[in-house]
């Protein structure tokens, strides 16, 4: 029997999401010794339950959601950008609104390439700590779901640089 590369078996065998397999495909892919890689490609494009966790592995972020770069904006997303010079001026809006007794998604847009910062939400400065994206270099995209949070005045900062990063969260 000829073998095939994985990256071919990847390629050609991959099924349709829901359709199990028969035992005598079970038997060929573990011929080959694909099945590891089959399993890697073809559960986060399925995307059913469970799918998640079982892809999380090594550089998943530890600090929750939010930070997959092919992440994007939701329509009521809260944007704020980190452009080139973010370190000594600051984040590119200085305020955000956000709503009261709901859920609202940060969305963390740094473009300062090669230099690490990140998006950190506290009750006020020096607080407890509400929600944060890793740190990361530009160019990376991050989005930081937060909330619900009662009315009131809230702190944000970077916390690479959290004497000249900085804002006031405002939620009503
Ligand atoms: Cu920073």
């Amino acid at each position: 029997m000829k073998l095939r590369g994985p990256t071919a078996a990847t390629g050609r065998y991959m099924p349709d999401c829901g359709r199990s397999l028969s035992r005598r495909e079970l038997l060929r892919y573990a011929s080959i010794g694909a099945v590891g890689l089959w399993l890697a490609a073809v559960l986060p494009a399925c995307g059913g339950e469970g799918a998640e966790e079982q892809a999380a592995g090594p550089g998943t972020s530890p600090v929750g959601p939010g930070t997959s770069p092919e992440e994007s904006c939701p329509p009521d997303g809260i944007a704020i950008g980190a452009s080139p010079g973010a370190a000594a001026n600051g984040f590119d809006r200085t305020e955000l609104v956000a709503p009261a007794g709901r859920p609202f998604t940060i969305c963390f847009d740094n473009t300062d390439t090669g230099v690490p910062h990140n998006f950190a939400a506290y009750t006020e400065q020096g607080g407890d700590l509400l929600g944060r994206t890793e740190i990361q270099s530009g160019p990376v995209f991050q989005t930081l779901r937060l909330g619900p949070l009662e009315a009131g005045e809230y702190w944000y900062q970077c916390d690479v640089h959290p004497t000249t990063m900085t804002g006031r969260l405002i939620v009503s």
